[in-house]
């Protein structure tokens, strides 16, 4: 069922950032190339069984080598912003030590054009690229970890401080903890459950260190990434809510708190953490400029399945031993990737963190939100998809929600991690055989869209 070309968005305010989003190992390719060293995901990714159909990131998009057309791609769809991921590999090989000039002369030949093209760059610092290095010492188990990605930071802005709009530091730490610590699904294959509560704490701090760097080097606006959602208990039941509580601690309370509130949600959590962290909180928790939401969808979770299923986590089976199950949302359409379509889950999350936070909430942007599908070209259910995102987006900022931004994921089709290449986000579709970019119809929906947002105006 192909859905009916939607009318036109509620208007947003005037400075509402557009944008985009994307990530340096899943666009660039070139892993080999001007003194780039490995990451984790490079020595992840080619062992047997890793990655849906062997697919490796060698190649990718062959983004690092086709830029220039991907800018004229953005120029085309008339987004304010492009967020796109700085490859801490390709700046410090071996994770810190020695500078490779030549890993970032390429973002800076980006962030001059962005500029050029009036469109404001915003780097994420760390999306899961982890320098192999850095990784075989044990990444983000070890504290060290926080303070080499810190002096990254500090390097990073040394070059591109000038010119850089706004910054991210980290890409989803609840997401590389879980699935790459605890349940081994990404790099780096650790499969430590929650053992791996140590590899939060040190992203966490190891991203108050790095907003000090930045601020230092003179960065203004300064945000991170992180996952939400709303987490639905599966009945009222004690046993129910009690494993949700639980899931939305670890997701959502675990991250943002500390982020926010200076704290940790929970004192029997604390005592997992490599303590003791008052100090670290102090850090962790130093005031941010805005807060990056990426939404994607709520999760319903139950206490673990009798029969000893755990239920899935992104198409991963979880392990029956933890003491929560996650089960399908009934009654909602799916994407490709068979994640449920809850639009209304967006203005969910975003009252959840009024309500929580209050006054200690910082603006908000969305960072990342969007969805798979197989279409190449006739893609009317991913513009149905944005369509209702952007309504509930729309009724929050009218609540007096202080949501200044929207990036969508992803601009092109590119290496979902596990999945390969089987899932495709873009709004252009990657011929991975041509590497040829063909706009696909939610595309031209959004160049329109913001068209209309400026009053029709270019
Ligand atoms: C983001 O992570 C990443 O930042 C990005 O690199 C990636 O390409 C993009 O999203 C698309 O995946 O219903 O139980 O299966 C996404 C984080 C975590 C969001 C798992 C969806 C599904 C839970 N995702 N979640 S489940």
């Amino acid at each position: 069922k192909v859905p009916p070309k939607p009318g036109p968005l509620p208007r947003f305010p005037d400075t509402f950032l557009w944008g985009v989003s994307t990530s340096a190992f899943q666009i660039e390719g070139a892993l080999d190339e001007d003194g780039r060293g490995p990451s984790a995901w490079d020595a992840f990714m080619v062992e047997p069984g890793r990655v849906k159909d062997g697919g490796t990131a060698a190649t990718a998009t062959g983004h690092y080598h086709r830029w220039r057309e991907d800018l004229a791609l953005l120029k085309e769809l008339g987004v304010g912003a492009y967020r796109f991921s700085v490859a801490w590999p390709r700046v410090l090989p071996s994770g810190g030590g020695e500078v490779n000039v030549r890993g970032l002369d390429f973002y800076d030949r980006l962030v001059d054009e962005l500029c050029a093209a009036g469109i404001q760059p915003v780097p994420t610092l760390f999306h899961w690229d982890t320098p192999l290095p850095v990784e075989e010492r044990g990444g983000w188990l070890e504290r060290d970890t926080a303070r080499l990605f810190a002096d990254y930071a500090d390097t990073v802005a040394a070059r591109l401080g000038d010119r850089v709009a706004h910054w991210i530091t980290l890409n989803e730490p609840a997401e590389l903890t879980l699935l790459g610590y605890g349940l081994g699904e990404h790099a780096p294959g650790r499969r430590l459950l929650f053992d791996a509560l140590p590899a939060a704490h040190h992203q966490l701090l190891g991203h108050g260190l790095a907003v000090r760097a930045l601020r230092a080097r003179g960065a203004r606006s300064i945000g991170i990434a992180n996952s939400h959602g709303p987490v639905w208990p599966l009945s009222d039941s004690e046993e129910d809510t009690g494993a949700a509580g639980l899931y939305d601690l670890l997701t959502n309370r675990m991250f943002a708190d500390p982020l926010l509130l200076g704290r940790y949600p929970d004192e029997g959590l604390a005592a997992m953490l490599p303590g003791p962290v008052e100090d670290d909180l102090k850090v962790i928790s130093e005031p941010l400029d805005w807060y990056g939401v990426n939404y994607y969808q709520p999760t319903l979770v139950g206490a673990p399945d009798p029969a000893g299923r755990g239920g899935e986590f992104a198409g991963i089976g979880l392990p029956a031993e933890l003491p929560f199950g996650i089960r399908e949302i009934p009654g909602k359409e799916r994407t490709g990737f068979g994640w449920a379509v809850v639009p209304e889950g967006l203005s969910e999350t975003l009252r959840t963190f009024r309500d929580r936070y209050g006054d200690r909430l910082p603006p908000i942007m969305i960072t990342e939100n969007g969805c798979a599908y197989p279409e190449a070209a006739d893609d009317a259910r991913r513009i149905a998809f944005l369509d209702g995102h952007l309504r509930e987006l729309h009724a929050a900022v009218a609540e007096g929600i202080d949501v200044r931004g929207y990036f969508v994921w992803s601009l092109m089709d590119n290496f979902e991690w596990a999945e390969g290449y089987s899932q495709r986000f873009g709004l252009v579709h990657v011929d991975y055989t041509t590497l040829e970019r063909t706009p696909k119809d939610s595309f031209r929906w959004l160049r329109d869209a913001l068209r209309q947002q400026r009053g029709g105006a270019r």
